[in-house]
């Protein structure tokens, strides 16, 4: 299982650096190699995506919605404190990995979940491991991360070890350095919440340690704004009164202070998603809130006024079962529910509980890891695999095999069907502020390459072919003056990326024309 078999590897970028490793092996030390296979373990592996965020912002619930099966503990227990990561598997199991590298399986609890609280000393754990026979985990490994970003250090620290340290292979025995060289998650869904002040370095800084200090943009960070239904709408001007159209100002806020790391922030009622997947809203619970839409409009109005008068206030169902209504959905769905409901008093359970899910932003969340994660996953990977084969040169300690390194990546980058591999790097160069650039021409840097889609990558959706074609060749021109005389040595390695970006666009769309 220690190497990786070319055909399951994610696409021809991962291919290429795949075949980059298995030449170089042969040179290298005995260590450098053995982290080359870790490498190339990884390259075959679905794409690592950490939920990043502050402690209690809703990131497991958002990963319990992902997966569809409510098997991430929230809230409380100690589990919460702990990184697990949820991976494809032909049989439901939770492994327990200890620091001294042993595993231990432990049974889910009587729900189905990770057991909150475990037998073993906290200290004495490295992380979780569950694997689950969820289709959505063929694609992606869900990492599920504790508070990074809290204000609490210690627990940053300990997340950010236990990340560096999660991958470990059973039975490798790569040495720390290298495989903190190997580790860390190749993107980040980065949860936060209103209480998050935009202008927060923590917010950025947490991108940062959740992949185990590679840079993050906009090509491998998604940003949600969780939590959309406890913003107050008439504290957010132009919101007219309305939660999600003001979770959509704030987002668009954040996104603001967050850019270039990230493209935008959505809103997200993550619990509703929650709900909604995993098959937690039941009929019981659609009888409910039937019963409950049939109260007068007094009661009504009073009872969604708070959380507490909605439990206590006299009405037509049990005080536990209206307990369990807010746990699953919170004031604001079952406000949605009640809405449905008024609108087409028959709505079945299904119905109810797919509005649910309307409500919840996850069709645009999956959407977009759809467009950002899924499909740019072999270059994610790839760029990832590379970051960390010039780790471990570098970490090597031997010039000799540090150059060797450094040229096969340099030759391989330089070959034509390695552009986008280029093209990311530039991305993360520009958005990480390692180069600066003018805003308008890091947006324009970000647009180039932070999409698949050519009429977006040129910003021309839906016009026609000549259009983008004129357009895309315009650029490349003006690039390619850019790189020789308007600017300093580093704009101008980025900007020579950016004027062949352009330049393929264009033969592309010439040979589309034809
Ligand atoms: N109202 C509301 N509560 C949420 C939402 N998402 C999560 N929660 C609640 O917030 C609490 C913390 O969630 P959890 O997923 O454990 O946060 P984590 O610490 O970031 O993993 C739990 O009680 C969740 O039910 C949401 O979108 N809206
Ligand atoms: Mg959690």
């Amino acid at each position: 299982m220690n190497t990786a078999s070319v055909a399951t590897l994610r696409g021809p970028l991962s291919v290429a650096v795949s075949q980059l490793c298995e030449h170089l092996k042969p040179a290298l030390s005995r260590r450098t190699a053995a982290g080359l296979d870790e490498v190339l373990r990884r390259l075959a592996a679905p794409l690592q995506v950490a939920v990043a965020g502050r402690i209690k912002s809703g990131k497991s619930t958002l990963v319990n919605a992902l997966i569809g099966r409510r098997v991430a503990p929230t809230d409380v227990g100690e589990c919460t404190r702990l990184v697990t990561r949820f991976q494809y598997g032909t049989v439901d199991r939770v492994e327990v990995v200890l620091r001294d590298g042993r595993r231990q399986a432990i049974p889910f609890d009587a729900t189905g979940m990770i057991p909150a609280d475990l037998d073993h000393p906290l200290e004495e754990i490295s992380h979780l491991e569950g694997y689950l026979t969820n289709a959505v985990l063929h694609d992606i490994t869900v990492i599920d991360t504790p508070g990074l970003g809290s204000m609490d250090d210690a627990s940053v620290a300990r997340t950010e070890a236990l990340l560096a340290a999660a991958p470990s292979p059973e039975g490798s025995e790569l040495d720390p350095v290298s495989r903190s060289a190997v580790a860390g998650a190749e993107a980040v869904l980065y949860v936060v919440t209103q209480s998050v002040r935009a202008d927060d370095q923590q917010v950025l800084a947490a991108f940062t340690a959740a992949t185990a200090a590679r840079d993050a943009g906009p090509v491998n960070a998604i940003a949600v704004l969780n939590k959309a239904d406890t913003i107050a709408p008439e504290s957010v001007q132009g919101a007219d009164r309305d939660v999600w159209t003001a979770a959509t100002v704030l987002g668009a806020r954040q996104a603001a202070a967050l850019r270039p790391r990230v493209a935008d922030v959505l809103p997200m009622v993550g619990l509703l998603a929650e709900t909604a997947e995993t098959g937690a809203f039941t009929s019981a619970d659609a009888d409910a809130l039937r019963a409950l839409a049939g109260c007068d409009e007094a009661t009504r109005l009073a009872m969604l006024l708070s959380a507490d008068l909605f439990t206590t206030m006299d009405a037509p169902v049990p005080a536990a079962v209206r307990g369990r209504l807010l746990e699953r959905l919170d004031l604001y769905g079952v406000r949605v529910a009640l809405a449905a409901i008024d609108a087409q008093p028959g709505i079945t359970a299904g119905d109810l509980r797919r509005r649910l899910l309307d409500a919840s932003g996850l069709d645009a969340l999956r959407a977009r890891l759809d467009a950002v994660f899924r499909a740019r996953a072999d270059g994610i990977k790839a760029a990832a695999a590379l970051a960390s084969i010039a780790a471990l040169a570098h970490g090597s300690g031997d010039p000799g095999e540090r150059q060797r390194v450094h040229d096969a990546i340099e030759v391989l980058l330089q070959k034509p069907e390695a552009h986008q591999l280029r093209m990311l790097e530039a991305l993360t160069l520009v958005t990480s502020g390692a180069v600066a650039m003018p805003e308008d021409l890091a947006a324009e840097v970000v647009r180039v390459g932070g999409s698949a889609v050519v009429a977006e990558q040129l910003g021309l959706p839906g016009r026609p072919l000549a259009e983008l074609a004129g357009y895309a060749l315009e650029r490349a021109g003006w690039w390619r003056s850019f790189a020789s005389f308007g600017a300093t040595p580093a704009q101008s390695r980025v900007a020579h990326v950016v004027h062949r970006a352009y330049f393929l666009i264009w033969q592309g769309l010439r040979g589309d024309q034809r």
